[in-house]
């Protein structure tokens, strides 16, 4: 794979892409097949499926009073994505296996919300929708996906400028503009908890109620724009479609830049899908963005999983794909969503899966004695999948792990699923691909094979 491949070039002391260099240190753990993906930009490609969605979400979020914006780069400090937002030093999101860093300072972004703080300082409008790719070192499955897509909102008042210096009454009054709809939604906890969903001290209970309530009808109001288009979408495609009740719920959640916070969940194929995390922003923000006046909410909601829903596409990579089976079904959506459609499945080829049992590696022999196991994380594996099988490994997942009694060393067993969404995949094939990721596991992690 050549370097121009990737519109990138990695030497052994700098990262360079789309013409920005940045030095490279010990903590530099991007691999080539991630930095392929930078500059595919699927939120602002016409007729995309991610671009189409993040398009019907805008149309519920209009301009003037949101500002839209797609064009931010994926790589920020690690002070915009974890500290500006009240990250802990400590947090898990921060460690290496979570996160892709280019050097210990600059990351590919985890989520949207590492634009928040510097959205608020521009304070530019009362509200704003930013759109990006966003990257996490994650499991292997057919809703994970290590680069993903996703919508920030933000909506905020001026304590200077509301009448009478009212919140409330200003964002009630902003409530009733709001569009009604009548979708039942389980929303069974108070609207605060005063340990696990605290008020914020700087904020009276009247201002946080009105606030959740416009976050939480805005939010719903996007589930329900979301499902009537798929209804039409199914409705079209087979006039005796019969829709279950759709069902949603508001559950209680924790962000280190909210309080109190929620996520927002439907029921899907037989489960609860979470398609976002919001809440209401913690008043440091505003403050250190040089906005202390401010009060609002904010979310963050996966567009993939938004796509899923309204597409009925059933697996995470479709969206990557370039084959036009797949392509040419969005046509003309994003000129005129009446256009949309469900998608067709382009025919499933078969799958083929193969095991891989190992040891781990005990540090006993390195370090002389203590049998201390070595520092397992199931993002590496999946990262070796990845790097050696690419899209065809479909999903992955730990079958079985146990310690022997006597040797006090640890075995597992990962189950791969190797599928190609555009041909049939031979077992010799299979085999192949297998056989190399057997190969690094053990180049890589030491492992033991089995
Ligand atoms: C966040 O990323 C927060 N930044 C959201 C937020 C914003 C909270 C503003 C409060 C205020 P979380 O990690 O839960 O939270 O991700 C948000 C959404 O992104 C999820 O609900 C889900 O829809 C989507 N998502 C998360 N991980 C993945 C993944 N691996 N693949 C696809 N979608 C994902
Ligand atoms: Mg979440």
């Amino acid at each position: 794979c050549s370097p121009c491949r990737y519109n990138s070039t990695t030497s052994t002391d700098t990262f360079t892409i789309e013409g920005k260099s940045y030095p490279k240190d010990s903590w530099h753990n991007l691999p080539p097949n991630i930095t392929f993906y930078i500059s595919r930009r699927l939120h602002t490609t016409k007729d995309h499926p991610i671009s189409i969605t993040r398009s019907i979400i805008e149309s519920r979020f209009p301009s003037p009073t949101y500002k839209y914006h797609n064009k931010f780069f994926p790589i920020v400090t690690t002070h915009q994505n974890f500290d500006s937002l009240g990250f802990p030093l400590d947090h898990p999101g921060r460690s290496k296996t979570d996160t892709y860093y280019i050097n210990s300072s600059t990351v590919l972004r985890t989520h949207t919300s590492a634009h928040q703080a510097d959205t608020f300082r521009l304070n530019a409008s009362e509200g704003f929708l930013i759109s990006a790719d966003v990257y996490r070192r994650d499991a292997i499955d057919r809703s994970h996906y290590p680069i993903f897509h996703q919508m920030e909102g933000a909506r905020m008042w001026d304590r200077r400028t509301v009448p009478n210096g009212d919140i409330a009454a200003a964002v009630w009054a902003d409530i009733e503009r709001l569009p009604k709809h009548d979708m039942k939604v389980e929303d069974p906890n108070p609207p605060t908890h005063a340990e696990r969903n605290p008020l914020q001290k700087e904020h009276r209970r009247e201002e946080a109620e009105a606030i959740a309530a416009h976050l939480k009808r805005s939010l719903e109001g996007v589930v329900v724009e979301i499902f009537t288009r798929a209804k039409r979408a199914a409705l079209a495609a087979d006039p005796g479609f019969r829709d279950e009740p759709l069902r949603v719920r508001w559950i209680e959640a924790y962000f280190p830049f909210t309080s109190p916070s929620w996520e927002l969940e439907v029921f899907w194929q037989g489960d609860w899908l979470e398609v976002l995390g919001c809440g209401v922003v913690k008043q440091s923000l505003f403050t250190n963005a040089g906005v202390p006046d401010q009060l609002g909410w904010a979310f963050g909601i996966g567009l993939e999983r938004i796509a899923m829903l309204l597409f009925e596409i059933p697996d995470i990579r479709l969206f990557w794909s370039k084959d036009p089976r797949f392509l040419d079904q969005f046509k003309g959506v994003s000129d005129n969503f009446n256009n949309l459609r469900k998608f067709v499945p382009v025919s499933k080829y078969p799958a083929c899966y193969k095991d891989v049992a190992f040891w781990l590696k005990s540090s006993s022999s390195a370090a002389g004695g203590g049998g201390k196991e070595m520092e397992f994380h199931e993002n590496d594996i999946m990262e070796i999948v990845r790097d050696v099988a690419g899209d065809v490994a479909e999903d992955v997942r730990m079958t079985d792990s146990f310690t022997h009694p006597k040797t006090g060393r640890r075995s597992m067993c990962y189950r791969i699923n190797y599928r190609s969404l555009e041909r049939t995949l031979t077992n010799e094939e299979a085999n192949e691909v297998h056989e190399r990721v057997r190969g690094k596991l053990v180049e890589k992690l030491g492992v033991e094979l089995r």
